[in-house]
């Protein structure tokens, strides 16, 4: 089977499952909640984000080319989402959802920190926070009452003096500061908070970045942790570790050239991805061999779509196909991402989940798995612990994004909302909607807004009164529009 085929053949079994609807877990789910973790301590979280890591990135997501058999064994072992989502296509306002269980919209970080300006765009973009607001509870410090031990090891990307992990609840920040990618993946790396001096010699950033990890739980294996490890891997600079990336130059070039252009090929990329597979490997043997694992729940993520502009050396960086575009665009491919939970006892290994979620939805699920009551404020993501025991379906009416800024991605200002198998995109230059049947036309190539108008209203209506409610921040006229310097950029 070419790997094109394999794709088609993964879309194929998407889009037949999606269309049967519901949420039906592929093994029967476990009858009973799932035991206590052993001496009474509450559940251990490890939360793995990778930067970017497009939504077929992944081999038990559809790739051929990418080897992920430590991340596939995960999903083998636990509950794997086809729908889940980032709240948003860029980085900062992700990670500040998946920390405080709001969406951007309401905490008003909608761009990445630096974002873009456009000064001659149709519309004035709105200010946006650049940190994570300090009143908004974090997962740390929600769960620090609790007696967790927390830290934070790799990109944190939300803010840099005063607003670093330390300022926001966690007990360790190794790597994290202000910025959203490493000067350098090899040693030394240039990062302020990552000591160059390496315990273990290690001279790549994902091997150091989990040398601190397996430090971390080693150091407090008796304690209940929440590790947050969101690894630099695999946002750019594209640079691998050079023993890793022959392979792949030489898997590219016997590649079926039949497969097309719709296929991952960037040998350096998947260097990079293999590399962090075999650390999240490494990681999880050590829960293993510290007789941890199975008092700890583990949650794989990526914080956007993969990026699709052409900015390796080895050309375009990965290609979301069949999803729209990618990282930066208001299509699927933005954010539509891999998604991954294994909790021990509470599903079926192996479990394939359809019901579609959102990255504010890991704050108010790691707190009702660590027994915590006191989710802090406004949480707006919903606990999938039902879910992830085969319990029962989410009950809510849509999810949404709101990004009312510019974008190389491809991103204009707009908003979205998915309801169902529909999703309508609103893209505030004009206020035209487009509207798609996620379940016949994931590629987002049908726009439905003429044949299903009433749906289309519908959703329109729950995407306006969802803004309301958040308060989202509107992009305005911009007094000095100038079309001729429109797509000049200062930054
Ligand atoms: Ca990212």
């Amino acid at each position: 089977m070419t790997s094109q085929q394999r794709q088609l053949a993964v879309l194929v079994g998407v889009v037949l499952l999606t269309a049967c609807g519901g949420s039906t877990p592929t093994g029967s789910p476990s009858e009973t909640p799932p035991a206590s973790p052993a001496a009474d301590l509450p559940w251990n979280i490890v939360l793995i984000v990778v930067d970017d890591l497009g939504w077929t990135d992944l081999g038990v997501m559809g790739s051929a080319f990418h080897e992920t058999p430590n991340i596939d064994a995960l999903a083998a072992e636990g509950m794997r989402f086809t729908n889940a989502y980032a709240a948003t296509t860029v980085c900062s306002p992700t990670r500040a959802s998946i920390l405080t269980g709001q969406y951007p919209a309401r905490l008003r970080v909608t761009d990445w920190i630096d974002g873009h300006a456009r000064p001659w765009a149709k519309l004035q973009i709105p200010e946006w926070t650049h940190r994570l607001p300090a009143e908004a509870l974090t997962i740390a410090e929600a769960l620090r009452p609790a007696g967790y031990a927390s830290a934070s090891i790799g990109k944190w990307h939300l803010g840099g003096e005063s607003s670093r992990p330390e300022d926001h609840g966690f007990d360790l920040n190794v790597a994290g500061d202000h910025r959203g990618q490493p000067p350098s993946y090899h040693a030394p790396y240039g990062i302020p908070t990552l000591s160059e001096d390496a315990p273990n010699g290690a001279a790549y950033l994902t091997d150091r970045l989990t040398d601190e990890a397996i430090g971390f739980v080693t150091a407090n294996r008796d304690r209940p942790f929440f590790l947050y490890l969101p690894y630099y891997t695999v946002h750019t600079p594209i640079e691998p570790e050079a023993d890793r990336l022959a392979a792949y130059e030489a898997k590219a070039a016997t590649q079926d050239a039949a497969a097309g252009a719709w296929t991952h090929r960037n040998p350096g990329y998947a260097s990079m991805i293999e590399s962090v597979d075999a650390n999240v490997g490494r990681l999880l043997a050590t829960l293993d061999t510290l007789s941890v694992a199975d008092r700890t729940v583990v949650i794989f993520a990526s914080d956007n779509g993969g990026l699709v502009l052409p900015l390796s050396p080895w050309g375009r960086v990965t290609t979301n196909w069949p999803l729209r575009v990618g990282k930066g665009s208001a299509y699927e491919g933005g954010v539509r991402v891999p998604f991954i939970v294994r909790w021990p006892g509470a599903m079926a290994p192996g479990s394939v989940e359809r019901t579609p979620v959102i990255s504010p939805d890991i704050y108010p699920t790691v707190l009702e798995i660590a027994g915590v009551r006191n989710l802090g404020g406004v949480v707006d993501g919903s606990s999938l612990v039902p879910t992830l025991r085969g319990e029962g379906t989410l009950e809510r009416d849509a999810i949404y994004w709101h990004y009312p800024h510019y974008h190389p991605g491809g991103a204009a200002p707009y908003g979205a909302v998915r309801s169902g198998r529909y999703k309508l995109i609103e893209f505030y230059e004009d206020m035209r909607v487009e509207l798609y049947d996620l379940d016949t036309s994931i590629a987002e190539v049908v726009n439905l807004v003429e044949t299903l108008p009433e749906e289309a209203t519908r959703l329109r209506d729950l995407l306006h009164a969802w803004r309301d409610e958040v308060g989202a921040q509107m992009p305005t006229e911009n007094p000095d529009y100038d079309p001729e310097r429109e797509f000049s950029f200062t930054r």
